[in-house]
């Protein structure tokens, strides 16, 4: 990385899904040892705590469009977005932790202020393309995606003041498995670039990456990683809230961090999804800051 001050922000957000527990993950992460790995790894860490998320007085509240709890995702979202501009501003490099992945919202929201054309690249069991629409369960950690690109409702799309954060063709999706109907059509609308398990399987994940890499470099300026553990198999990452079968193994995603750190292109990364009352042993969130350690730059030898 060419920056040397990573700057840590948690943002424990569960109310993206159903299931409670995910906002643990950032505590689970620290846990794990990030700060020390990265400080390790001769990177100046400056942890900025946890965004503050409310807690309603009663969950899975539905005002309008199916969507689950839209008012304290959106105001937790744009706190979050706030705070990554500021510590770009002040030079440091975001690493953000979650979470349910609707948290991709603000992070976006706050890089891609930060430069003309972000990049993209979206490790994940899932697209993440629904909108209020054609979602199956009204979670808005399910349309980060579609959000981004200016799709969906506009107290989501509007976040950070302007839309859309992405344009489709600086996009990539690796690990896909698990895509809804909704989802298909609209990766098929705007070209999409989709390196499901299919093709991770037939081309290995040396190849997937190398065309991967070059997709998301071609027109940007910046590149953004989001990685939703859920993109691991179940195997490797248990303590997800929508694990999928048949995913990338450690090994795999390993690979691809260390491809990622000798490129040297990520300007902003976050990890999601690790949700601790689902793991076993903290298997996940150790999980993560392995392969959080690989992507800054760690080698065996
Ligand atoms: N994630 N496609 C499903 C939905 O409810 O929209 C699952 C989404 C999972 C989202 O794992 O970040
Ligand atoms: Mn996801
Ligand atoms: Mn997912
Ligand atoms: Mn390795």
């Amino acid at each position: 990385m060419n920056n040397k001050r990573i700057s840590i922000i948690g943002v424990p957000m569960d109310l993206g899904q159903r299931r409670r527990g995910v906002d643990m993950g950032p505590s689970a992460i620290r846990y794990a040892g990030v700060v020390e790995r990265l400080e390790n790894l001769g990177y100046e860490v400056n942890d900025r705590g946890d965004v503050e998320i409310g807690r309603p007085e009663k969950y899975d509240v539905v005002e309008e469009g199916n969507l689950k709890d839209l008012k304290e995702v959106v105001k937790a979202n744009q706190v979050l977005s706030d705070k990554i501009t500021k510590a770009v501003d002040e030079g440091d490099f975001p690493l953000i932790l979650g979470g349910d992945h609707s948290i991709a919202i603000g992070t976006l929201a706050g890089v891609a202020n930060k430069c003309e054309n972000l990049g993209v690249i979206w490790f994940d069991a899932h697209g993440d393309l629904n909108t209020g629409d054609t979602s199956p369960s009204g979670n808005i950690h399910g349309m980060p995606l579609a959000v981004s690109l200016g799709i969906g409702h506009p107290s989501l799309t509007e976040i950070g003041g302007y839309a859309p954060k992405i344009k489709p063709e600086n996009l990539v999706i690796v690990g896909a498995r698990s895509l809804d109907e909704g989802e298909r059509e609209l990766i098929r609308e705007k070209g999409i670039k989709v390196f499901t398990m299919h093709e991770i399987d037939r081309m290995g994940m040396t190849k997937v990456m190398e065309e991967a890499i070059e997709h998301v470099s071609k027109n940007t300026d910046s590149v953004h990683l989001s990685l939703d553990l859920d993109a691991l198999d179940p195997h490797d990452a248990p303590g997800v809230g929508t694990p999928v079968i048949g995913g990338t193994s450690y090994r795999e995603t390993h690979l691809a961090m260390e491809m990622l750190a000798e490129r040297n292109l990520l300007t902003s990364v976050e990890f999601v999804e690790v949700n601790p009352i689902l793991d076993s042993k903290n298997q996940t969130a150790e999980a993560a800051v392995g392969l959080i350690g690989s992507l800054f730059g760690e080698k065996l030898l």
